[in-house]
C-alpha cells in the first residue's frame, strides 16, 4: 500500500505542498526517485493502478508516511549545466567539490531533521559550545596559532554575540589579556612581547567593543595608538600593517576602523613617512583603495595583485567608513565591474561564494564576498526605507530584489558549513574541520543574508565643497537602519534560525560601534 504513496505525484505548488504535509521530514531517497521520475510512472503495471487512488492516499497519508519532496530548486541540487570542456586540475577540484556538496544540499546524506525546504536548523547549542571551548585553555598544538590569540577573542566573542549570547561576562578576561598584548609604542601584538600589527590591533579593539564598558575601553592607550598609526601612514595614502611591513588594503580598512572607533586626531606627527605639512591620516586613503581595483573588477591586496573577496570587503567597508557609501563608493570604484566580479563569486549548485576566479566555494567568503552586498545595495538604492518610494501599501519597507541569491548562500551555510557532530562549529566546506575563524565569518555571512540594511538619507554636501573625505564627513550622515529580510514567497528557514545583525562595515553590532565611539568622542584629547 505504501507504493500508492510512492507513485503519487506531489503538487509542485509550494503552498499546496505544505498544506498536504503534516511532517517536515525528508523522504527517503527511494521515495524521492519514485515520485520525481516519469520513467517510474511508465513502469507501473495494471496491478499498481489499484493503489493509485488519490482519495485513499489523501485520507491515509497525513499521519502515516506521506512525506512531500522538500522544496529545493533544481539549481541547488544538480551539477551545473554549463561546463567547460577543458579538463584541468582546477576543473577536477571544482567537480569534486560539487560532488562533496550535493549530498549535503539535497539532504540525502544524513539522518538530519530537515524542514520543508530541505534545510537543517542552525545548530546553535553546538556552535555556542564550540566557541566557548575555543576561548581556551587550548591544547599544546595550538602554539602554532599563538600570534592569532587576539583573533580568537574576536572570532569567538563575535560568533557568540551573533547567536544571541551575552558576552559581557568575558570583560575581565579580555581586559587582562589585552593589557599583555599592548605595546608602549602603540597598538597590540599577537601576545606579550610581539610586534604591534594592524590585524591583531583590529581584533583586540573589536573584542573590547564586544565586551564593552569603560574599564575595557580604558585599556587602549589612545595617544600611543595615534602615534603608531602615523608611523604606518605612507605617502601614497595607504598604511603598512606593521612598522617596516607590507602596505595593503587590510591596512587601509583597519586604519579607518581604528581612527573612527577611537576618534583619533587626524593630524600627522612630523615623524610620519607621510608628513608633508598638509596631509593627514586620511589623505589619499580612498585613492589608495581605488588603486587596488583590478581589470577583473574585483579588489586586490595591493595594486596589480590578484582580486580576492577578502579585499573587496576591505575596500567597500573602508570607503563606507570614510563617507556616505552612496557618494563615495561610486566615486572611487567602478561599481558595475565590481558587481560583475562579485556575482561570479557565487556558485551553483553549491550556493556559497568563492574567494577568486577559478577557485572553490568556502564558507568564510559568505562574509568577505557576501558581506559586500549590503554595502553595494545601500550605495545603489535611491533612498532608504524612510522615503516614500520604498513603502508598500502596509507602510512597511518592501524588500528590494537582491543582487545575489540569499537563498543559495543560506542553503550552503545551513547544509554544508555546519559540523553536525558533537564537535559543532562552522567550516569552509564539507570534510573540513570547523574552526573559530570560519564559525565567525560563516555566521557573519548568514547575518547579512538574513537582514536588509538601508541608509537613512542621501549624502549631505561635504563642507567647503570638498570631494575627498575629511573628518567632518566621517560617518556623519551615514545613518544605517536594519530590518529582518523577509522573503514572503520563500522563507526557507525558521525565524529561530535568524542570527543578530552586525554593522556592514565594522562587523560588530551597531550598538557596540555606537557605544565605543560615544565613549571616545566624549573625551577630549588623550586624557
Ligand atoms: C587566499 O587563501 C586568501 C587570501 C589571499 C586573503 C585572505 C585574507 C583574509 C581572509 C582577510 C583579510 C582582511 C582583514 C581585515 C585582516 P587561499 O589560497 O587558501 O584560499 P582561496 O583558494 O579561497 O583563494
Ligand atoms: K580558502
Ligand atoms: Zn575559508
Amino acid at each position: 500500500r505504501n507504493r500508492a504513496i510512492f507513485i503519487r505525484k506531489f503538487p509542485k505548488n509550494k503552498k499546496e505542498n505544505m498544506a498536504a504535509s503534516t511532517t517536515s521530514s525528508f523522504p527517503t531517497s527511494q521515495e524521492g526517485v519514485a515520485t520525481s521520475s516519469q520513467q517510474n510512472l511508465d513502469a507501473i503495471t495494471d496491478d499498481d493502478f489499484e493503489y493509485v487512488d488519490e482519495e485513499f492516499v489523501l485520507s491515509h497519508s497525513a499521519e502515516q508516511q506521506a512525506q512531500p519532496e522538500p522544496m529545493i530548486p533544481d539549481l541547488f541540487k544538480q551539477p551545473s549545466l554549463v561546463k567547460d570542456d577543458l579538463i584541468t586540475a582546477t576543473s577536477q577540484l571544482q567537480d569534486q567539490t560539487v560532488e562533496h556538496c550535493l549530498p549535503f544540499l539535497t539532504g540525502e546524506d544524513g539522518p538530519l531533521d530537515l524542514n520543508d525546504y530541505g534545510l537543517p536548523k542552525l545548530n546553535r547549542e553546538k556552535h555556542i559550545k564550540f566557541l566557548k571551548q575555543s576561548l581556551g585553555p587550548l591544547p599544546g598544538r595550538f602554539v602554532a596559532v599563538d600570534a592569532s590569540r587576539p583573533w580568537y577573542l574576536y572570532w569567538c566573542l563575535s560568533g557568540l554575540t551573533m547567536m544571541g549570547e551575552d558576552v559581557s561576562s568575558y570583560r575581565d578576561s579580555v581586559i587582562e589579556t589585552a593589557r599583555t598584548m599592548q605595546n608602549e609604542s602603540g597598538g597590540f601584538g599577537g601576545g606579550h612581547g610581539q610586534t604591534s600589527h594592524l590585524a591583531t590591533t583590529y581584533a583586540v579593539i573589536l573584542a573590547i567593543a564586544l565586551v564593552g564598558g569603560e574599564e575595557a575601553y580604558d585599556v587602549i592607550d589612545k595617544k600611543a595608538m595615534w602615534k603608531w598609526l602615523c608611523s604606518l601612514k605612507q605617502p601614497d595614502g595607504g598604511f603598512q600593517v606593521c612598522v617596516g611591513g607590507e602596505e595593503d588594503i587590510r591596512g587601509a580598512y583597519i586604519a579607518a576602523v581604528i581612527i573612527t572607533l577611537l576618534d583619533l586626531p587626524l593630524d600627522l606627527t612630523p615623524e610620519s613617512p607621510a608628513y608633508d605639512g598638509r596631509s593627514n591620516l586620511l589623505t589619499g586613503l580612498a585613492e589608495y583603495v581605488r588603486s587596488c581595483q583590478t581589470f577583473e573588477g574585483g579588489i586586490s591586496s595591493q595594486p596589480n595583485n590578484e582580486a580576492h573577496g577578502a579585499y573587496a570587503f576591505c575596500a567597500l567597508a573602508c570607503l563606507a567608513i570614510l563617507d556616505n557609501p552612496r557618494r563615495i563608493i561610486p566615486s572611487y570604484l567602478d561599481v558595475p565591474r565590481l558587481i560583475s566580479w562579485l556575482s561570479y563569486r557565487q556558485y551553483a549548485p553549491e550556493g556559497g561564494f568563492s574567494g577568486r576566479t577559478n577557485k572553490l566555494v568556502d564558507g568564510c567568503y559568505s562574509h568577505w564576498a557576501g558581506g559586500c552586498f549590503p554595502l553595494i545595495e545601500a550605495c545603489l538604492s535611491p533612498s532608504g526605507p524612510g522615503s516614500e518610494k520604498n513603502k508598500t501599501a502596509t507602510g512597511l519597507a518592501a524588500a528590494p530584489e537582491s543582487l545575489y541569491s540569499r537563498e543559495g548562500l543560506i542553503r550552503y551555510i545551513l547544509c554544508c558549513c555546519q559540523d553536525q557532530t558533537k564537535r559543532g562549529g562552522l567550516r569552509d566546506k564539507p570534510y573540513k574541520m570547523s574552526d573559530p575563524y570560519h564559525t565567525n565569518y560563516v555566521l557573519s555571512g548568514l547575518s547579512s543574508a538574513q537582514h536588509q540594511w538601508d541608509l537613512d538619507s542621501d549624502p549631505l554636501p561635504l563642507p567647503n565643497g570638498d570631494t575627498t573625505p575629511s573628518l567632518a564627513a566621517l560617518g556623519a550622515d551615514s545613518v544605517w537602519n536594519v530590518f529582518p529580510y523577509i522573503d514572503e514567497n520563500d522563507q526557507i528557514y525558521e525565524d529561530s534560525d535568524r542570527v543578530r545583525p552586525i554593522h556592514p562595515a565594522y562587523a560588530i553590532p551597531q550598538k557596540n560601534v555606537n557605544a565605543i565611539r560615544a565613549y571616545f568622542q566624549g573625551r577630549s584629547g588623550f586624557a
